[in-house]
């Protein structure tokens, strides 16, 4: 039995990379059941052809999910790369999403500012390292991806990487930059979905050295957090983490109970609101599950 390592999939088919090879591959099952960064036993038929057989244990999977699904994003990932920019309109829910799936699923994030060639990037670039990097300390690598992406590199180097964001702020342009063999079509997906014809989301894995991947993912316009548990949610955010466990009730959820410390860290603004009405909205959100 040979292991490899899928590096594609779209629709029901996968490229698996093994042994210097990419092979296609097809599943069986009805459902998607494997995602790009799976590692997974294969029967090899011949050149081109492979069929798999086991997956073998994942270490982490990042997925999104809403009331009706979830969907896979990637597996057994070191990094999570957070591309956002001023242009085309910035949301910060998303990179907030981003962030409390990236703690969930227990994998690093980076923070990438791109763009930073347009005149009303500096202002934006400031406010999201006062608050992302100085209070919540995260990493924040800021750059122009048309110009040089070269100071990214090193946080690369070694680990399996995802770039995520909205569709526009760049992901291809890094992706080629640090990659150029990709041929990632630059601007390309985003027409698709504007055209609403372009539906399924397929990441693509790049091996940008021997010891260095990057997965390229398309079509992200959302990330769904419905599969957070209610009771954990506060832990994602850096800032609530150090005072939980501090308030009158133990299962205190910091919404509205009295002598919550999460609340009048908010009011006293050792909290940022603007983060807490995120985490406020999540709750409310996670609250219509059916099991609460
Ligand atoms: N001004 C500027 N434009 C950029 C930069 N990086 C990417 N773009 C442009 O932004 C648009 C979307 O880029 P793309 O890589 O397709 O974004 P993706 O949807 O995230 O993959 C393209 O027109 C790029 O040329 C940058 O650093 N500065
Ligand atoms: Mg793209
Ligand atoms: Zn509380």
């Amino acid at each position: 039995m040979t292991i490899g390592l899928i590096t594609c999939s779209f629709g029901r088919q996968y490229i698996v990379h093994a042994e210097g090879s990419d092979y296609q591959t097809v599943s069986r099952a009805k459902k998607t059941e494997y995602v790009v960064g799976d590692e997974v036993e294969l029967q090899i038929i011949n050149a081109e052809q492979a069929q798999i057989m086991s997956l073998l244990p994942r270490r982490n999977l990042l997925y999104r999910s809403d009331q009706n699904r979830s969907k896979m994003i990637a597996s057994n990932l070191d990094l999570i790369v957070i591309v956002i920019a001023v242009k085309p309109n910035f949301n910060v829910n998303f990179l907030n999403s981003c962030l409390v799936a990236a703690e969930a699923s227990g994998i690093d994030p980076v923070i990438v500012i791109n763009k930073t060639d347009l005149p009303e990037s500096n202002d934006f670039a400031n406010r999201i390292i006062t608050l992302y990097q100085e209070k919540l300390g995260y990493q924040i690598v800021s750059l122009s991806a048309t110009t040089d992406c070269s100071n990214l590199l090193p946080y690369l180097s070694g680990k399996r990487s995802l770039l995520i964001g909205q569709s526009g702020v760049g992901k291809s342009t890094i992706t080629n930059q640090i990659y150029p063999q990709a041929n990632t079509r630059v601007g390309e997906i985003a027409k698709y979905e504007n055209s609403g014809c372009h539906t399924t989301t397929n990441a693509t894995l790049y091996k940008i050295d021997h010891h260095s991947e990057l997965i390229d993912c398309p079509g992200l316009q959302e990330f769904g957090l419905f599969h957070i548990e209610l009771s954990e949610a506060a832990e994602y955010f850096p800032e609530m983490r150090p005072l939980l466990g501090q308030c009158k009730f133990n299962n205190c959820q910091h919404l509205d109970e009295p002598k919550c410390i999460i609340t009048d860290a908010v009011k006293h603004s050792r909290i940022e609101e603007q983060r807490y009405i995120f985490y406020k909205n999540l709750c409310l959100r996670l609250k219509t599950k059916k099991n609460y």
